[in-house]
């Protein structure tokens, strides 16, 4: 069993070959300059701070066996999955599935909808193509957890309060228990961001816990 005494609101036990990785939507399409989140009238380089933890987050469950599970939120080309609810949100003039300057916007196989090369899967890991902020929304996210016996979720990705909150709630609804990596997940809004953080361990970790990349570090080598 490892340990970070130091997780907020209190201790993170979790036993490493149970647990798993979920970085979520780190694409092009939220990160880059010309994606669908500037589109949305965000600045971008807020984002682009949490790169280097993510890919050392990474790096560090690669190296302890923890399975690394990315997600991409991206739609078909025929716009089937996209319900109006969700097309018709942010800039009129560029919605969902519109030619963008990376490609048709977060719609799958187009260049903004695909993960930046620094945090990119490698060969053997899950990539999860979603339509929805969850993840576990119209993907095999549950069936894959349940043929690796996954017990905990470590999360990462952007951003805080959409996709990445969205899926703990998910997640803590499915019987996981999951820990929220404060410095690999990031928001256009920084309060948004604290705000987030704050109601995940709020009321006894009502949806999780939350502790830096390298207290996690520390628990994984002890
Ligand atoms: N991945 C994710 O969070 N999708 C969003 O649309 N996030 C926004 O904050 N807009």
């Amino acid at each position: 069993m490892a340990r970070i005494a130091t997780a907020l609101p209190f201790a993170f036990d979790f036993e490493p070959v149970t647990t798993a990785l979920i970085v979520i939507d780190m694409q092009r399409d939220f990160i880059e300059p010309g994606g669908f989140g500037e589109t949305l009238g965000n600045d971008v380089s807020l984002l682009q701070s949490i790169v280097p933890t993510t890919a050392a987050l990474i790096a560090l469950c690669r190296a302890h066996g923890v399975p690394v599970i990315h997600t991409r939120e991206c739609h078909k080309p025929d716009l089937s999955d996209l319900p109006a609810a969700k097309r018709d949100r942010g800039n009129p003039d560029l919605r969902i599935g519109d030619p963008g300057p990376m490609g048709r916007i977060l719609i799958a196989g187009e260049r903004g909808a695909d993960i930046i090369p620094d945090v990119y899967p490698i060969v053997g890991e899950l990539v999860i193509d979603k339509p929805g902020k969850g993840a576990f929304y119209a993907t095999g996210l549950s069936d894959h957890l349940a043929k690796l016996g996954t017990k905990t979720l470590i999360f990462a990705g952007v951003t805080t309060e959409v996709c990445v909150q969205t899926t703990m709630r998910e997640a803590n609804d499915r019987g996981f228990d999951s820990l929220l990596i404060e410095d690999a997940t990031e928001s256009y809004f920084p309060a948004f961001k604290a705000a987030t953080l704050d109601m995940i361990r709020a009321q006894g970790a009502i949806v999780g816990w939350t502790a830096t990349c390298a207290e996690l570090e520390v628990a994984l080598n002890e």
